[in-house]
């Protein structure tokens, strides 16, 4: 393996864990983030994200001296881009949400100014396609004493290739050396200079392919899956509406040998299957319609579970010949965008609490094992735990499937269960 030195660049949920199992490998590790806060904590030994096994890596690759954090680019020999691509805030106009390169244009013409002749650059980050070969104008465009894929195929001075990660938040680090890996270089030698980078650490097979075909394989095993729970959750409120038990319906049908339906839920929340089908949206608007009916199934979900709401209020209210229902409670049971982590953001759970606060006079309990504190976005809302929500509402909205919620069940009261786990 000719690479010694490493540089990863936007030190995230991906970038950090990868840095650290290069790092247990004894390679130079020099990781970029524009962060002070995080370079400082890293330089430190510690870690700024919650993942199980990353801390005692990261600090015993930093007491080794095999892992340091810098805020510009320096020299490496293989530079890997693992920065956010989310996409742009949505304008009424925006049928389809449009992606932010911005993160991977900086990071691009950034390490551009370090590279030297035989470097490998590999992109991580989730892309649309096309924007492997953007990328390598962004960096040409800042060297031109450099040559580039685009432009002298195999015989380029610089590498390029797209490498997506799909790695499971929670179980990062095996995932990373376990799982089977991508990788599209922009021609054959870019794809074998990748290739041989990973497989420093990478157990899994390395498959090769190009990079648009790459880039397009990460979508599609997002949007399979966003299609999937589109399927599941328009089949919960078509049930519904028959009084038919969704997840008795799905376990007898699961009992096919060809049929695999995923479960319903509240809507699809993270940073990853919500967003990823947009980029193929973006990219063929009048082609991806089951993909973008998916997302629009997906995202409306959180609306229907509202509407259950406000009919369970309805009905304690002319049970109960209430005027108002400000004596009524409400318990939301988890936040978090899925079960057993402590993660809110894009999360459908969170989305619907909010909305709750917003319109409902009464109390409104908060039940999160996985928090200490409320964020900003919730205030209005009780942070409480889980027997004193059990105790003190009338309205029970199960939104997470957290463990701690399935060995308990409300004795009185409404229960709205968007899991399936009180029925
Ligand atoms: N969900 C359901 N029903 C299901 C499964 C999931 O409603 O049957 C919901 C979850 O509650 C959550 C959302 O979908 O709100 C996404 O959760 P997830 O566990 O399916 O996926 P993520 O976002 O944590 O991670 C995904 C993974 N991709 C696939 O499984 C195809 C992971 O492997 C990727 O690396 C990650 O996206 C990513 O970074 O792209």
């Amino acid at each position: 393996m000719p690479y010694n030195c490493i540089s990863i660049i936007g030190l995230g949920y991906i970038g950090l864990p990868t840095a650290a199992v290069f790092a247990s490998r004894n390679k130079q590790v020099v990781g970029v983030d524009i962060s002070q806060h995080v370079v400082d904590t890293i330089n430190a030994g510690k870690v700024q994200i919650v993942e199980p096994g990353l801390e005692l890596m990261v600090e015993k690759a930093v007491n080794k001296g095999f892992l340091r954090a810098v805020i510009a680019p320096e020299p490496a020999d293989v530079f890997l881009i693992a920065v956010p691509s989310p996409f742009l805030a949505r304008t009424s106009n925006d049928l389809i949400p449009k992606p932010d390169l911005s993160y991977i244009e900086s990071a691009a013409r950034a390490i551009a100014k370090v590279l030297k002749k035989g470097d490998v650059v590999i992109l991580e980050s989730t892309s649309p396609v096309g924007t492997t070969e953007k990328m390598a104008e962004w960096i040409s465009e800042e060297r031109s004493d450099l040559t580039f894929p685009q432009t002298h195929g195999a015989q380029s001075d610089i590498r390029i290739a797209y490498c997506p990660e799909r790695v499971l938040p929670g179980n990062i680090i095996s995932e990373l050396i376990e799982n089977d890996r991508v990788i599209g270089g922009m021609t054959e030698s870019c794809s074998k200079a990748a290739i041989d980078a990973y497989r420093v650490f990478v157990k899994g097979n390395c498959v090769k392919t190009n990079s648009r075909t790459a880039e397009m394989t990460k979508l599609t095993e997002n949007a399979s899956r966003d299609v999937g729970i589109a399927l599941a959750n328009e089949l919960s409120i078509i049930c519904d509406s028959l009084d038919i038990d969704v997840w008795e319906l799905i376990s007898l049908a699961n009992l096919h040998p060809r049929v695999s339906i995923l479960q319903p839920g509240p809507g699809v929340g993270g940073h990853c299957i919500a967003v990823d089908p947009w980029f193929i949206a973006s990219k063929s608007p009048d082609d991806a319609n089951l993909i973008k009916e998916a997302r629009i199934i997906n995202d409306k979900k959180p609306f229907w579970v509202l509407e259950k709401v406000n009919l369970s209020i309805e009905k304690i209210m002319l049970i109960n010949s209430l005027e108002n229902s400000t004596d009524i409670s409400i318990a939301c049971y988890g936040l978090a965008f899925k079960p057993n982590i402590d993660d809110l953001r894009q999360s459908p759970a969170t989305l619907i609490a909010k909305e709750i606060i917003k319109f409902h006079t009464g109390s409104v309990l908060l039940i999160e094992p996985n928090i200490d504190e409320l964020p900003l976005e919730l205030k209005g809302g009780e942070l409480c735990g889980l027997s004193e929500g059990l105790a003190r509402a009338d309205i029970h909205l199960l939104l997470v499937d957290h463990n701690e919620f399935k060995d308990v069940r409300p004795s009185c009261g409404e229960v709205i269960d968007t899991r399936g786990i009180w029925r």
